[in-house]
């Protein structure tokens, strides 16, 4: 089937927000949607959202449940696109009433006025080992087996907790290039990923790139209001205070 996201005024894009218990600005950014302190009708979730999530580990689904919640009972009131990152990827039975856009399926078509857009996380195009990798890491016969054996989530809290200390916000030298490299695998007016963490939006020969800036790095997201406006989140503490 054939979609295209028809981008509304007041869209949000937010990336790469990582969600553990340590960097919780996701969940603080959900409740305030919910309470309509943030508006919006339109939310495009660009994968990397949970640092990680996977169907077929339910350690990770029981650590990440709250805002897994949060994320579905916001989907009955807005309208919820979540592209899978390297991250979060087998997860439309944890989102049942969202539409999921797996690796595969990416990149996604879009408008907004009379632009085309072309949607992806960011971890296309970047050669056939890394294609290969992704496949394997997304197998699920493999996923379930592990789920199997790692015997009291031995495994799975070892991965959750070195996740964790991984640093991950960094300024890319010459992101310029890097991204012109690939950015004619795209067909598109427009092309939109997250997944690097810059936040940069830069004009090429015959595309304009827009990097969705991590949620979780710099505090920034992507509001459409006339055009694509980077815009300032601030945590609001009152909305994670417990401890977890
Ligand atoms: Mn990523």
């Amino acid at each position: 089937m054939l979609m295209c996201l028809n981008l509304q005024e007041s869209a949000i894009f937010i990336a790469d927000t990582h969600y553990n218990e340590k960097n919780q600005i996701l969940e603080s950014f959900l409740i305030d949607i919910k309470s309509g302190k943030i508006k919006t009708s339109q939310l495009i979730l660009m994968g990397d959202i949970f640092d990680f999530l996977t169907f077929q580990t339910k350690y990770f689904i029981k650590k990440n449940k709250g805002v897994i919640e949060l994320i579905n009972e916001l989907a009955l009131s807005i309208e919820i696109t979540y592209l899978e990152g390297n991250h979060d990827y087998n997860i439309q039975k944890i989102f049942p009433n969202i539409r999921i856009y797996t690796r595969a399926q990416q990149p996604i078509d879009a408008k907004y006025k009379d632009k085309t857009i072309q949607i992806a996380h960011g971890d296309l195009y970047v050669g056939k080992v890394y294609d290969i990798y992704c496949s394997i890491i997304r197998n699920r016969i493999l996923l379930s087996f592990i789920n199997l054996i790692d015997r009291k989530d031995k495994l799975a809290s070892k991965i959750y907790y070195s996740l964790m200390k991984k640093s991950i916000c960094h300024k890319i030298k010459d992101f310029k290039s890097l991204i012109g490299i690939k950015i004619n695998n795209y067909s598109s007016d427009i092309v939109i990923e997250g997944h690097y963490h810059q936040g940069d939006q830069i004009e090429y020969e015959n595309r304009f790139y827009i990097n969705i800036p991590s949620l979780l790095c710099s505090n920034e997201y992507v509001l459409i209001k006339e055009g694509f406006i980077k815009t300032k989140y601030e945590k609001n503490d009152k909305n994670v205070k417990k401890d977890k």
